[in-house]
Protein backbone atom coordinates (compact mmCIF):
# COMPACT_ATOMS: atom_id res chain seq x y z
CA UNK A 1 0.00 0.00 0.00
CA UNK A 2 1.17 3.79 -0.25
CA UNK A 3 2.84 5.41 1.90
CA UNK A 4 1.03 8.06 3.50
CA UNK A 5 2.68 11.47 4.48
CA UNK A 6 0.19 13.42 7.25
CA UNK A 7 0.92 17.00 7.92
CA UNK A 8 1.31 17.45 11.73
CA UNK A 9 2.45 20.27 14.68
CA UNK A 10 4.81 19.59 17.04
CA UNK A 11 4.10 19.16 20.78
CA UNK A 12 6.03 21.45 23.47
CA UNK A 13 6.75 18.35 25.53
CA UNK A 14 8.22 15.48 24.38
CA UNK A 15 11.95 16.54 25.85
CA UNK A 16 12.70 12.45 27.61
CA UNK A 17 13.22 12.44 31.37
CA UNK A 18 15.67 10.58 33.46
CA UNK A 19 14.91 7.12 31.46
CA UNK A 20 12.90 8.23 27.57
CA UNK A 21 9.54 10.19 27.58
CA UNK A 22 7.04 9.59 30.06
CA UNK A 23 3.53 11.05 29.91
CA UNK A 24 0.40 9.77 30.91
CA UNK A 25 -1.68 7.47 28.75
CA UNK A 26 -4.15 10.54 28.03
CA UNK A 27 -1.84 12.69 26.66
CA UNK A 28 -0.16 9.91 24.51
CA UNK A 29 -3.64 8.87 23.12
CA UNK A 30 -4.01 12.37 21.58
CA UNK A 31 -3.79 12.00 17.44
CA UNK A 32 -0.50 12.72 16.45
CA UNK A 33 1.50 12.62 19.81
CA UNK A 34 2.71 9.06 19.30
CA UNK A 35 3.46 8.87 15.58
CA UNK A 36 5.26 12.46 16.19
CA UNK A 37 7.77 11.33 18.41
CA UNK A 38 8.21 7.99 16.63
CA UNK A 39 9.13 9.97 13.45
CA UNK A 40 11.36 12.50 15.83
CA UNK A 41 13.20 9.00 15.95
CA UNK A 42 13.33 7.80 12.63
CA UNK A 43 14.78 11.15 11.35
CA UNK A 44 17.10 11.56 13.91
CA UNK A 45 19.20 8.60 14.15
CA UNK A 46 20.98 7.39 10.92
CA UNK A 47 20.87 4.01 9.15
CA UNK A 48 17.78 3.17 9.27
CA UNK A 49 17.08 2.56 5.66
CA UNK A 50 17.19 -1.43 5.31
CA UNK A 51 17.76 -2.47 9.11
CA UNK A 52 16.12 -3.98 11.96
CA UNK A 53 14.19 -2.65 14.24
CA UNK A 54 14.15 -4.04 17.94
CA UNK A 55 10.39 -3.64 19.69
CA UNK A 56 8.08 -4.53 22.91
CA UNK A 57 6.96 -3.47 26.10
CA UNK A 58 6.32 -4.29 29.57
CA UNK A 59 2.39 -5.09 28.38
CA UNK A 60 0.70 -2.32 30.20
CA UNK A 61 -2.32 -0.22 29.11
CA UNK A 62 -1.92 1.37 25.44
CA UNK A 63 1.01 -1.15 24.50
CA UNK A 64 -0.57 -3.19 21.82
CA UNK A 65 -1.87 -0.01 19.89
CA UNK A 66 0.97 1.94 19.69
CA UNK A 67 2.98 -1.29 18.60
CA UNK A 68 0.36 -1.28 15.61
CA UNK A 69 1.04 2.13 14.93
CA UNK A 70 4.89 1.64 15.05
CA UNK A 71 4.99 -1.07 12.85
CA UNK A 72 2.93 1.22 10.40
CA UNK A 73 5.40 3.61 10.91
CA UNK A 74 8.34 1.63 10.52
CA UNK A 75 7.69 0.18 7.14
CA UNK A 76 7.16 4.01 5.59
CA UNK A 77 10.76 4.82 6.84
CA UNK A 78 12.65 2.06 4.94
CA UNK A 79 12.72 -0.52 7.77
CA UNK A 80 13.58 -3.53 6.61
CA UNK A 81 12.74 -5.77 9.56
CA UNK A 82 10.95 -5.56 13.02
CA UNK A 83 11.87 -7.80 16.00
CA UNK A 84 8.88 -8.05 17.89
CA UNK A 85 8.29 -9.83 21.10
CA UNK A 86 5.16 -11.89 21.36
CA UNK A 87 2.01 -10.18 22.86
CA UNK A 88 3.70 -7.26 22.32
CA UNK A 89 6.07 -8.05 25.57
CA UNK A 90 9.60 -7.09 26.23
CA UNK A 91 11.72 -6.13 29.25
CA UNK A 92 14.00 -3.53 28.74
CA UNK A 93 17.11 -5.57 29.14
CA UNK A 94 15.47 -8.20 27.09
CA UNK A 95 15.69 -6.02 24.54
CA UNK A 96 18.96 -4.52 25.38
CA UNK A 97 19.86 -8.42 24.38
CA UNK A 98 17.72 -9.15 21.38
CA UNK A 99 19.49 -5.47 19.49
CA UNK A 100 22.85 -6.41 20.32
CA UNK A 101 22.60 -10.36 19.47
CA UNK A 102 20.53 -9.63 15.88
CA UNK A 103 22.46 -6.49 14.99
CA UNK A 104 19.97 -4.12 15.06
CA UNK A 105 20.24 -0.41 14.10
CA UNK A 106 18.26 -0.09 17.55
CA UNK A 107 14.98 -0.73 19.72
CA UNK A 108 12.05 1.11 20.86
CA UNK A 109 11.07 0.22 24.58
CA UNK A 110 7.52 0.90 25.51
CA UNK A 111 6.95 1.46 29.32
CA UNK A 112 6.75 3.81 31.99
CA UNK A 113 9.01 1.28 33.98
CA UNK A 114 7.99 1.40 38.08
CA UNK A 115 5.06 3.95 37.57
CA UNK A 116 1.00 2.86 37.62
CA UNK A 117 -0.40 1.52 34.28
CA UNK A 118 -3.89 1.16 33.35
CA UNK A 119 -6.25 3.73 31.49
CA UNK A 120 -5.79 6.53 34.25
CA UNK A 121 -1.98 5.13 34.70
CA UNK A 122 1.27 6.66 32.88
CA UNK A 123 3.02 5.42 29.68
CA UNK A 124 6.43 5.55 28.04
CA UNK A 125 8.46 5.20 24.52
CA UNK A 126 12.64 4.82 25.26
CA UNK A 127 14.90 4.54 21.97
CA UNK A 128 18.22 2.55 22.04
CA UNK A 129 20.55 2.48 19.91
CA UNK A 130 22.80 -0.74 18.64
CA UNK A 131 24.42 -1.10 21.21
CA UNK A 132 21.36 -1.98 23.08
CA UNK A 133 21.79 0.96 25.66
CA UNK A 134 19.38 3.60 26.73
CA UNK A 135 20.01 6.80 23.86
CA UNK A 136 22.95 9.12 25.57
CA UNK A 137 22.11 12.55 25.80
CA UNK A 138 23.57 13.58 22.45
CA UNK A 139 21.08 11.63 21.04
CA UNK A 140 17.88 12.25 22.70
CA UNK A 141 18.60 15.93 22.37
CA UNK A 142 18.48 15.12 19.20
CA UNK A 143 15.44 13.61 18.75
CA UNK A 144 13.71 16.58 21.12
CA UNK A 145 15.15 19.20 18.73
CA UNK A 146 13.57 17.21 15.98
CA UNK A 147 10.08 17.00 17.80
CA UNK A 148 10.17 20.98 17.72
CA UNK A 149 10.30 21.55 13.98
CA UNK A 150 8.85 18.33 13.12
CA UNK A 151 5.99 18.96 9.81
CA UNK A 152 4.86 15.42 9.01
CA UNK A 153 4.98 11.75 9.38
CA UNK A 154 5.05 8.85 7.61
CA UNK A 155 2.25 5.60 8.28
CA UNK A 156 1.30 3.12 6.07
CA UNK A 157 -2.60 2.18 6.03
CA UNK A 158 -1.73 -1.79 6.69
CA UNK A 159 -3.82 -3.97 8.85
CA UNK A 160 -2.74 -5.12 12.14
CA UNK A 161 -0.06 -7.44 12.71
CA UNK A 162 -0.70 -10.66 14.84
CA UNK A 163 1.16 -10.75 17.29
CA UNK A 164 0.33 -13.72 19.39
CA UNK A 165 1.70 -16.35 16.41
CA UNK A 166 6.19 -16.76 16.62
CA UNK A 167 7.12 -16.24 13.29
CA UNK A 168 7.48 -13.92 10.29
CA UNK A 169 4.48 -11.90 8.28
CA UNK A 170 5.18 -9.30 6.13
CA UNK A 171 3.72 -5.67 5.98
CA UNK A 172 3.94 -4.66 2.57
CA UNK A 173 8.29 -4.38 2.37
CA UNK A 174 8.70 -5.02 5.63
CA UNK A 175 8.92 -8.45 7.44
CA UNK A 176 7.82 -8.54 10.97
CA UNK A 177 8.82 -11.68 13.04
CA UNK A 178 7.06 -12.18 16.63
CA UNK A 179 10.12 -13.60 18.57
CA UNK A 180 9.92 -15.27 21.72
CA UNK A 181 10.70 -12.24 24.51
CA UNK A 182 12.65 -14.73 26.57
CA UNK A 183 14.69 -17.44 24.40
CA UNK A 184 18.01 -15.22 23.78
CA UNK A 185 17.58 -13.70 27.19
CA UNK A 186 17.96 -17.23 29.12
CA UNK A 187 20.18 -18.28 26.50
CA UNK A 188 22.76 -15.26 27.39
CA UNK A 189 21.75 -16.08 30.98
CA UNK A 190 22.95 -19.24 31.17
CA UNK A 191 26.20 -18.84 29.60
CA UNK A 192 26.42 -15.97 32.66
CA UNK A 193 25.46 -18.56 35.30
CA UNK A 194 26.09 -21.95 36.52
CA UNK A 195 22.72 -23.19 36.36
CA UNK A 196 23.73 -26.52 37.62
CA UNK A 197 24.68 -25.02 40.91
CA UNK A 198 21.78 -23.45 40.86
CA UNK A 199 19.33 -26.44 40.23
CA UNK A 200 21.51 -27.95 43.01
CA UNK A 201 20.72 -25.72 45.11
CA UNK A 202 16.73 -25.65 44.72
CA UNK A 203 16.98 -29.90 44.94
CA UNK A 204 18.32 -28.99 48.38
CA UNK A 205 15.42 -27.77 49.68
CA UNK A 206 16.20 -24.05 48.88
CA UNK A 207 13.13 -21.85 48.96
CA UNK A 208 12.78 -18.33 47.51
CA UNK A 209 9.91 -16.55 46.00
CA UNK A 210 9.94 -14.41 43.36
CA UNK A 211 7.45 -11.03 43.26
CA UNK A 212 6.78 -10.50 39.22
CA UNK A 213 3.96 -7.77 40.39
CA UNK A 214 2.24 -8.79 37.23
CA UNK A 215 4.76 -7.07 35.01
CA UNK A 216 6.98 -8.17 32.67
CA UNK A 217 9.19 -10.38 34.19
CA UNK A 218 6.20 -13.08 34.98
CA UNK A 219 7.08 -15.13 31.69
CA UNK A 220 11.15 -15.11 32.04
CA UNK A 221 11.27 -15.87 35.65
CA UNK A 222 8.92 -18.68 35.02
CA UNK A 223 10.80 -19.98 32.19
CA UNK A 224 14.20 -19.68 33.93
CA UNK A 225 13.36 -20.06 37.66
CA UNK A 226 10.74 -22.58 37.76
CA UNK A 227 11.22 -24.23 34.37
CA UNK A 228 15.06 -24.39 33.65
CA UNK A 229 15.95 -24.10 36.82
CA UNK A 230 13.67 -26.48 38.81
CA UNK A 231 12.16 -24.18 41.69
CA UNK A 232 9.31 -25.57 42.54
CA UNK A 233 6.31 -24.07 40.98
CA UNK A 234 4.72 -21.36 42.67
CA UNK A 235 8.18 -20.00 43.41
CA UNK A 236 7.36 -16.93 40.77
CA UNK A 237 3.94 -15.05 42.55
CA UNK A 238 1.77 -12.23 40.44
CA UNK A 239 4.02 -13.82 37.35
CA UNK A 240 0.47 -12.88 34.45
CA UNK A 241 1.48 -9.86 33.40
CA UNK A 242 -1.45 -7.59 33.54
CA UNK A 243 -1.92 -4.33 31.39
CA UNK A 244 -2.85 -2.20 34.49
CA UNK A 245 -0.37 -4.56 37.23
CA UNK A 246 -3.19 -5.38 38.92
CA UNK A 247 -3.58 -2.02 39.92
CA UNK A 248 -0.56 -1.86 41.20
CA UNK A 249 2.59 -0.03 41.53
CA UNK A 250 4.68 -2.43 39.57
CA UNK A 251 7.79 -0.75 42.15
CA UNK A 252 10.04 -3.66 43.58
CA UNK A 253 10.71 -1.80 47.29
CA UNK A 254 9.79 -2.32 50.89
CA UNK A 255 6.40 -0.58 50.06
CA UNK A 256 5.20 -1.68 47.32
CA UNK A 257 6.24 -4.87 46.97
CA UNK A 258 3.90 -5.95 49.54
CA UNK A 259 2.80 -9.82 48.74
CA UNK A 260 6.75 -10.14 48.84
CA UNK A 261 7.49 -8.67 51.96
CA UNK A 262 4.89 -10.20 54.41
CA UNK A 263 6.50 -13.39 53.11
CA UNK A 264 9.97 -12.96 53.53
CA UNK A 265 9.51 -11.32 56.80
CA UNK A 266 7.26 -14.00 58.18
CA UNK A 267 7.98 -15.96 61.42
CA UNK A 268 10.32 -18.94 61.52
CA UNK A 269 10.27 -21.07 58.54
CA UNK A 270 7.72 -20.07 56.94
CA UNK A 271 9.86 -17.73 55.29
CA UNK A 272 11.60 -18.56 52.50
CA UNK A 273 15.48 -18.12 52.20
CA UNK A 274 15.65 -15.91 49.77
CA UNK A 275 13.48 -13.46 47.93
CA UNK A 276 12.71 -10.82 45.31
CA UNK A 277 10.96 -8.93 42.84
CA UNK A 278 11.38 -6.70 39.71
CA UNK A 279 9.61 -3.95 38.32
CA UNK A 280 7.02 -2.83 35.37
CA UNK A 281 9.69 -3.69 32.75
CA UNK A 282 12.18 -5.92 34.87
CA UNK A 283 15.13 -3.85 34.91
CA UNK A 284 14.62 -3.04 38.78
CA UNK A 285 15.52 -5.86 41.42
CA UNK A 286 14.99 -5.92 45.12
CA UNK A 287 16.92 -8.74 47.00
CA UNK A 288 15.68 -10.26 50.40
CA UNK A 289 17.01 -12.43 52.62
CA UNK A 290 14.97 -14.31 55.16
CA UNK A 291 13.65 -11.32 57.25
CA UNK A 292 16.71 -9.38 55.58
CA UNK A 293 16.64 -6.61 53.68
CA UNK A 294 19.67 -6.20 51.08
CA UNK A 295 19.83 -2.16 49.81
CA UNK A 296 20.83 -1.97 46.40
CA UNK A 297 23.89 -0.11 47.04
CA UNK A 298 24.98 -2.79 49.13
CA UNK A 299 23.98 -5.27 46.67
CA UNK A 300 26.00 -3.86 43.96
CA UNK A 301 28.92 -3.75 46.51
CA UNK A 302 28.17 -7.66 47.55
CA UNK A 303 28.26 -8.78 43.82
CA UNK A 304 31.06 -7.13 43.38
CA UNK A 305 33.10 -8.48 46.22
CA UNK A 306 31.56 -12.11 45.10
CA UNK A 307 31.52 -12.01 41.10
CA UNK A 308 34.34 -14.18 40.33
CA UNK A 309 31.92 -17.30 42.03
CA UNK A 310 29.59 -16.94 38.69
CA UNK A 311 31.04 -18.29 35.50
CA UNK A 312 30.58 -15.46 33.28
CA UNK A 313 32.74 -13.13 36.12
CA UNK A 314 35.43 -15.38 36.33
CA UNK A 315 37.55 -13.41 34.92
CA UNK A 316 37.00 -10.18 37.10
CA UNK A 317 35.97 -6.98 37.28
CA UNK A 318 37.67 -4.36 35.73
CA UNK A 319 35.55 -1.82 37.06
CA UNK A 320 32.76 -0.69 39.14
CA UNK A 321 30.60 2.44 38.03
CA UNK A 322 27.85 4.00 40.31
CA UNK A 323 25.12 6.90 39.93
CA UNK A 324 26.18 9.72 42.21
CA UNK A 325 23.06 9.32 44.31
CA UNK A 326 24.12 5.73 45.35
CA UNK A 327 25.97 4.60 48.17
CA UNK A 328 29.87 4.71 48.44
CA UNK A 329 29.94 0.93 49.63
CA UNK A 330 30.71 0.20 45.99
CA UNK A 331 33.18 2.11 46.30
CA UNK A 332 34.72 0.73 49.51
CA UNK A 333 34.11 -2.67 47.65
CA UNK A 334 36.14 -1.51 44.65
CA UNK A 335 39.22 -0.23 46.54
CA UNK A 336 39.46 -3.49 48.76
CA UNK A 337 40.05 -5.22 44.80
CA UNK A 338 42.25 -2.77 43.68
CA UNK A 339 39.97 -1.14 40.87
CA UNK A 340 38.15 1.86 40.07
CA UNK A 341 34.69 2.96 41.07
CA UNK A 342 33.14 5.46 38.57
CA UNK A 343 30.75 8.35 40.15
CA UNK A 344 27.61 9.09 37.05
CA UNK A 345 24.79 11.00 36.76
CA UNK A 346 21.44 9.26 37.89
CA UNK A 347 20.21 6.71 34.97
CA UNK A 348 21.65 4.48 32.83
CA UNK A 349 22.29 6.19 30.23
CA UNK A 350 25.60 7.42 31.40
CA UNK A 351 26.98 4.08 31.79
CA UNK A 352 26.89 2.69 28.10
CA UNK A 353 30.59 4.41 27.71
CA UNK A 354 31.98 2.95 30.55
CA UNK A 355 30.33 -0.08 29.72
CA UNK A 356 31.81 -0.13 25.65
CA UNK A 357 35.47 1.03 26.74
CA UNK A 358 35.34 -2.31 28.91
CA UNK A 359 36.28 -0.20 31.90
CA UNK A 360 33.22 -0.97 34.42
CA UNK A 361 31.98 -4.96 34.58
CA UNK A 362 29.38 -4.22 37.53
CA UNK A 363 27.05 -0.88 37.57
CA UNK A 364 24.28 -0.04 39.75
CA UNK A 365 21.92 2.61 41.44
CA UNK A 366 20.12 2.97 44.94
CA UNK A 367 16.93 2.97 43.08
CA UNK A 368 17.21 -0.77 42.91
CA UNK A 369 18.88 -0.86 39.99
CA UNK A 370 22.06 -3.32 39.44
CA UNK A 371 23.35 -4.38 35.66
CA UNK A 372 26.68 -5.40 33.74
CA UNK A 373 28.65 -5.34 30.47
CA UNK A 374 26.53 -8.39 29.42
CA UNK A 375 23.19 -5.78 28.57
CA UNK A 376 23.31 -2.25 28.39
CA UNK A 377 20.72 -1.95 30.93
CA UNK A 378 20.61 -2.64 34.25
CA UNK A 379 19.04 -6.18 34.72
CA UNK A 380 16.25 -7.11 37.39
CA UNK A 381 16.39 -10.94 37.00
CA UNK A 382 20.03 -10.75 35.93
CA UNK A 383 21.03 -9.72 39.58
CA UNK A 384 18.73 -12.17 41.29
CA UNK A 385 20.13 -15.06 39.19
CA UNK A 386 23.62 -13.46 40.44
CA UNK A 387 22.76 -13.70 43.94
CA UNK A 388 21.35 -17.37 43.60
CA UNK A 389 24.77 -18.10 41.86
CA UNK A 390 26.66 -16.33 44.99
CA UNK A 391 24.56 -18.13 47.12
CA UNK A 392 24.35 -21.96 45.75
CA UNK A 393 28.64 -21.14 45.21
CA UNK A 394 29.53 -19.89 48.66
CA UNK A 395 27.21 -21.79 50.63
CA UNK A 396 26.25 -18.49 52.91
CA UNK A 397 22.64 -17.26 53.17
CA UNK A 398 22.04 -13.64 51.50
CA UNK A 399 22.11 -12.00 55.24
CA UNK A 400 25.82 -13.70 55.90
CA UNK A 401 26.74 -12.53 52.52
CA UNK A 402 25.49 -8.94 53.14
CA UNK A 403 27.32 -9.30 56.50
CA UNK A 404 30.64 -9.91 55.28
CA UNK A 405 30.53 -7.35 53.14
CA UNK A 406 30.00 -4.69 56.03
CA UNK A 407 32.52 -6.92 57.72
CA UNK A 408 35.17 -6.25 55.24
CA UNK A 409 34.13 -2.52 54.31
CA UNK A 410 31.75 -1.07 56.81
CA UNK A 411 28.10 -0.46 56.82
CA UNK A 412 27.07 2.86 54.99
CA UNK A 413 23.70 3.17 56.64
CA UNK A 414 21.19 4.61 53.86
CA UNK A 415 18.05 5.80 52.77
CA UNK A 416 16.11 7.81 50.14
CA UNK A 417 13.20 9.76 51.52
CA UNK A 418 10.76 10.94 48.61
CA UNK A 419 8.39 13.98 48.86
CA UNK A 420 5.84 13.24 45.73
CA UNK A 421 3.44 15.25 43.96
CA UNK A 422 4.95 18.66 45.13
CA UNK A 423 3.82 22.00 43.62
CA UNK A 424 6.12 22.04 40.55
CA UNK A 425 7.03 25.77 41.51
CA UNK A 426 7.80 24.98 45.05
CA UNK A 427 10.19 21.98 44.39
CA UNK A 428 12.03 24.14 42.11
CA UNK A 429 12.35 27.13 44.37
CA UNK A 430 13.48 24.97 47.05
CA UNK A 431 16.44 23.74 45.10
CA UNK A 432 16.93 26.76 43.47
CA UNK A 433 17.46 28.45 46.99
CA UNK A 434 19.56 25.32 48.45
CA UNK A 435 22.13 25.62 44.98
CA UNK A 436 22.63 29.25 46.31
CA UNK A 437 23.60 28.50 49.41
CA UNK A 438 26.22 26.25 48.44
CA UNK A 439 29.07 28.45 48.66
CA UNK A 440 28.41 29.77 51.86
CA UNK A 441 28.05 26.35 53.76
CA UNK A 442 31.49 25.04 53.01
CA UNK A 443 33.45 25.07 56.31
CA UNK A 444 30.32 25.97 58.41
CA UNK A 445 28.51 23.21 61.00
CA UNK A 446 25.48 21.46 60.14
CA UNK A 447 23.44 19.43 62.64
CA UNK A 448 26.96 19.35 64.37
CA UNK A 449 28.64 18.02 61.24
CA UNK A 450 31.41 19.89 59.96
CA UNK A 451 30.76 20.55 55.97
CA UNK A 452 33.77 19.57 53.50
CA UNK A 453 31.78 19.82 50.17
CA UNK A 454 28.78 21.51 48.85
CA UNK A 455 28.12 21.37 45.31
CA UNK A 456 26.30 20.88 42.67
CA UNK A 457 27.29 17.33 41.03
CA UNK A 458 28.63 18.07 37.42
CA UNK A 459 30.27 15.10 35.44
CA UNK A 460 32.69 15.33 33.01
CA UNK A 461 32.21 11.20 30.78
CA UNK A 462 35.94 10.29 30.83
CA UNK A 463 35.62 7.94 27.74
CA UNK A 464 34.07 10.51 25.39
CA UNK A 465 34.12 13.49 27.18
CA UNK A 466 30.73 15.11 26.92
CA UNK A 467 29.28 16.74 30.15
CA UNK A 468 26.07 17.12 32.35
CA UNK A 469 25.46 19.70 34.98
CA UNK A 470 22.67 20.68 37.68
CA UNK A 471 22.86 16.79 38.47
CA UNK A 472 22.25 17.19 42.31
CA UNK A 473 23.20 19.14 45.08
CA UNK A 474 25.42 17.09 47.63
CA UNK A 475 26.30 17.95 51.26
CA UNK A 476 29.89 15.94 52.27
CA UNK A 477 30.91 16.11 56.05
CA UNK A 478 33.83 15.38 57.57
CA UNK A 479 32.98 12.25 59.25
CA UNK A 480 31.90 10.63 55.83
CA UNK A 481 28.05 11.16 55.92
CA UNK A 482 26.38 12.58 52.58
CA UNK A 483 23.16 14.15 51.71
CA UNK A 484 21.60 14.81 48.54
CA UNK A 485 19.04 16.51 46.59
CA UNK A 486 17.23 16.74 43.87
CA UNK A 487 14.29 16.66 41.72
CA UNK A 488 12.84 13.44 39.76
CA UNK A 489 13.01 13.59 36.24
CA UNK A 490 10.85 10.26 35.43
CA UNK A 491 7.00 11.27 37.11
CA UNK A 492 4.58 12.50 35.69
CA UNK A 493 2.62 14.78 37.88
CA UNK A 494 4.23 17.68 39.95
CA UNK A 495 7.69 17.23 41.12
CA UNK A 496 9.38 14.44 43.03
CA UNK A 497 12.47 15.75 45.26
CA UNK A 498 14.30 12.94 46.60
CA UNK A 499 16.51 13.37 49.58
CA UNK A 500 19.11 10.72 49.86
CA UNK A 501 20.81 10.20 53.28
CA UNK A 502 23.77 8.04 53.93
CA UNK A 503 26.79 7.74 56.96
CA UNK A 504 29.45 4.86 57.72
CA UNK A 505 29.59 2.78 60.59
CA UNK A 506 32.79 1.00 60.53
CA UNK A 507 32.31 -0.11 64.32
CA UNK A 508 30.97 -3.59 63.74
CA UNK A 509 29.44 -3.42 67.19
CA UNK A 510 27.27 -0.88 65.64
CA UNK A 511 26.15 -2.71 62.38
CA UNK A 512 22.34 -3.83 63.69
CA UNK A 513 20.75 -0.17 64.04
CA UNK A 514 17.21 0.63 62.38
CA UNK A 515 18.35 2.34 59.18
CA UNK A 516 15.81 5.50 60.39
CA UNK A 517 17.07 5.57 64.08
CA UNK A 518 20.99 5.58 62.76
CA UNK A 519 20.45 8.34 60.29
CA UNK A 520 17.36 10.44 62.24
CA UNK A 521 19.99 12.70 63.13
CA UNK A 522 21.15 13.57 59.37
CA UNK A 523 17.53 13.03 58.32
CA UNK A 524 16.68 16.36 60.72
CA UNK A 525 19.98 17.93 59.23
CA UNK A 526 19.10 17.42 55.59
CA UNK A 527 15.26 18.74 56.43
CA UNK A 528 16.48 21.91 58.45
CA UNK A 529 19.20 22.82 55.27
CA UNK A 530 16.85 22.91 52.88
CA UNK A 531 13.46 23.84 54.40
CA UNK A 532 11.37 20.81 53.12
CA UNK A 533 8.65 20.60 55.98
CA UNK A 534 8.54 24.54 56.12
CA UNK A 535 8.15 24.73 52.38
CA UNK A 536 6.32 21.77 51.53
CA UNK A 537 3.40 21.57 54.70
CA UNK A 538 4.59 17.85 54.52
CA UNK A 539 5.02 16.13 57.94
CA UNK A 540 7.31 13.28 56.12
CA UNK A 541 8.31 11.78 52.80
CA UNK A 542 5.51 10.39 51.14
CA UNK A 543 7.75 7.02 49.98
CA UNK A 544 10.82 6.18 52.38
CA UNK A 545 13.07 3.10 50.82
C1 LIG B 1 14.55 7.13 38.68
C2 LIG B 1 15.73 6.63 39.48
C3 LIG B 1 16.94 6.44 38.57
C4 LIG B 1 16.55 5.47 37.45
C5 LIG B 1 15.33 5.99 36.72
C6 LIG B 1 14.83 5.02 35.67
O1 LIG B 1 14.87 8.36 38.09
O2 LIG B 1 16.04 7.53 40.51
O3 LIG B 1 18.01 5.95 39.33
O4 LIG B 1 17.61 5.34 36.54
O5 LIG B 1 14.26 6.20 37.64
O6 LIG B 1 14.51 3.78 36.23
P1 LIG B 1 14.38 9.76 38.72
O7 LIG B 1 14.87 10.82 37.75
O8 LIG B 1 12.90 9.69 38.87
O9 LIG B 1 15.04 9.87 40.06
V1 LIG B 1 13.27 2.88 35.52
O10 LIG B 1 13.39 1.34 36.15
O11 LIG B 1 11.95 3.82 36.07
O12 LIG B 1 13.40 3.08 33.92
CO1 LIG C 1 12.32 0.03 35.12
Amino acid sequence: SAIRVEPTTPFDDQKPGTSGLRKTVSVFRQPRYLENFVQAIFDSVPGRQGATLVLGGDGRFHNKTAIQTIIRMAAANGIARVLVGRDGLLSTPGASCVIRERGAWGGIILSASHNPGGPDGDFGIKFNPSNGGPAPERITDAIYARTREIGEYCILDTPEVDLSALGEQTVDDMVVEVIDPVADYAALMERLFDFDAIRALFQGGFRMCFDAMHAVTGPYAREILENRLGAPAGTVINGEPLDDFNEGHPDPNLVHARDLVERLFADGDAAPDMGAASDGDGDRNMILGRRFYVTPSDSLAALTLNATLAPGYARGVAGVARSMPTSRAPDRAAALLGIPCFETPTGWKFFGTLLDAGKATLCGEESFGTGSDHVREKDGLWAVLFWLNIVAASGKSVEDLVRDLWARVGRIYYTRHDYEDLPKRQAETLMNDLRARLPSLFGTKQGGRLVMLADDFAYTDPVDGSTASGQGVRILFEDGARIVYRLSGTGTAGATLRVYIERPEDDPARHDMDTQAALADLIATADALAGIQDRTGRGGPTVIT
